[in-house]
């Protein structure tokens, strides 16, 4: 599949920049296991690369202009890099206009590229599209210029475009993408950035994405206002405990007790962070010994929280989850990502695929009289040159 992709790539940059491609870069989107809303709270992730990509195809062009074309998009975009970097209403751009603001403001020296991308994620689904898109460029920038730019350091140089971008997002996706490893999943401390891969052996089970298949548009502003009230509820428990410096420092008790102290929302953000981030630790000793079925309980009480506490679901993810309690084959599902639509991540009893996709496609139409999407991933690299 990654094949027709590349393929499509290169002669698309062949075809309008009249030359080779000097350096191809493979991008991934990302799946997260469980650890959601965790990453900006200093707690612990356990996310991994998918094989769905972003293609892209450069050259240097030895001036100081970069011209981008997106080939799914049939659109473009020229961007003088001795300018100061401003935002677009191409919302698209804004992620390598991002990228190039850090960079020039990180003071690295490059000059302008030709490129064509080319992605298979499906965008705004919670795969993480946009980090796939600022890692990915990223990458081709160090290789082209040898920048020598770490890859955790792309990790969180893409963190920032994003932020430049508007969303102020934790680390996990740009560090996934860039860090991920085949077959792998990895638990990412994100106070630290210490990381350690975990076979991602599901046994018995397959991973399957449904797609409910809608994008509520208050995603950005309610991103940015959960994050808000996570620094309320820690800076009111440090007030009270100065020696916790986050919330993994933090029993349920310490919350519980400080409820008063708290607005009703400040608490209940807190409440799940707490819970969220033992249900990691759980999570991942659970896979490290093959406790797929306790993995699966921890994500439906995940998804619980997400939707009750911390308010990040809504109508259609509820009812896909909701199916999936219903359905002896399905023993976790959880919304993954940011929220406020996009997948849910779920864990099929192998052999019950097809008859779980045809069920799940038809109940969920009746329900919301929406299509639903659904996705197969495999566990990939991150963020890599291609080599023929
Ligand atoms: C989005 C963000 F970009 C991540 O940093 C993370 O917070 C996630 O939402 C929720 O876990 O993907």
């Amino acid at each position: 599949m990654n094949d027709i992709l590349i393929n499509k790539t290169i002669i698309s940059f062949q075809e309008n920049f009249n030359s080779k491609p000097e350096k191809i870069v493979l991008s991934p989107g990302r799946i997260n296991i469980i650890g959601e809303h965790i990453d900006y709270n200093d707690g612990y992730v356990l996310p991994a690369a998918i094989d769905k990509i972003i293609c892209f195809a450069f050259n240097k062009n030895n001036s100081n202009t970069s011209r981008i074309i997106a080939l799914d998009l049939d659109d473009e975009f020229e961007i003088d890099l001795t300018a100061e970097v401003q935002h677009d209403e191409k919302v698209w751009t804004n992620y390598i206009r991002g990228v190039i603001q850090q960079l020039k403001s990180s003071g690295f020296q490059f000059e302008g590229v030709n490129c064509v991308f080319s992605s298979n994620i499906p965008i705004g689904s919670g795969l993480s599209s946009s980090a796939a898109l600022e890692c990915g460029f990223l990458f081709g920038i160090n290789e082209l210029f040898s920048l020598n730019i770490k890859p955790i350091d792309i990790a969180l140089l893409g963190q920032k475009a994003e932020h430049w971008v508007g969303i102020h997002c934790g680390i996990m996706d740009q560090f996934s993408s860039v860090m991920g490893k085949k077959n792998q999943v990895v638990k990412i401390d994100c106070r630290t950035l210490e990381y350690t891969y975990h076979e991602a052996n599901f046994s018995d089970y397959s991973l399957i994405l449904f797609d409910s298949n809608v994008k509520h548009s208050l995603m950005t502003s309610a991103y940015n206002e959960r994050r808000e009230q996570c620094e309320e509820g820690i800076a009111i428990v440090q007030g009270n405990f100065p020696e916790i410096k986050s919330f993994r420092e933090c029993t349920e008790q310490i919350i519980i007790d400080l409820k008063d102290k708290m607005s009703h929302n400040v608490y209940r953000r807190s409440l799940f962070v707490v819970r969220e981030i033992n249900r990691v630790i759980q999570a991942c000793e659970a896979l490290d010994n093959g406790n797929i079925e306790l993995l699966g309980e921890l994500m439906f009480a995940t998804h619980e929280g997400l939707s009750k506490n911390y308010e990040v679901s809504c109508d259609e993810l509820d009812i896909l989850v909701d199916l999936a309690k219903k359905e002896e084959s399905v023993i976790g599902s959880r919304l993954m990502g940011g929220g406020f639509g996009g997948c849910t991540i779920n864990l099929v009893k192998k052999g019950y695929e097809e008859e779980v996709k045809n069920k799940f496609a038809k109940l969920y139409f009746e329900a919301v009289g929406i299509e639903l999407k659904i996705y197969d991933v495999k566990i990939g690299n991150g963020t890599s040159l291609y080599t023929k």
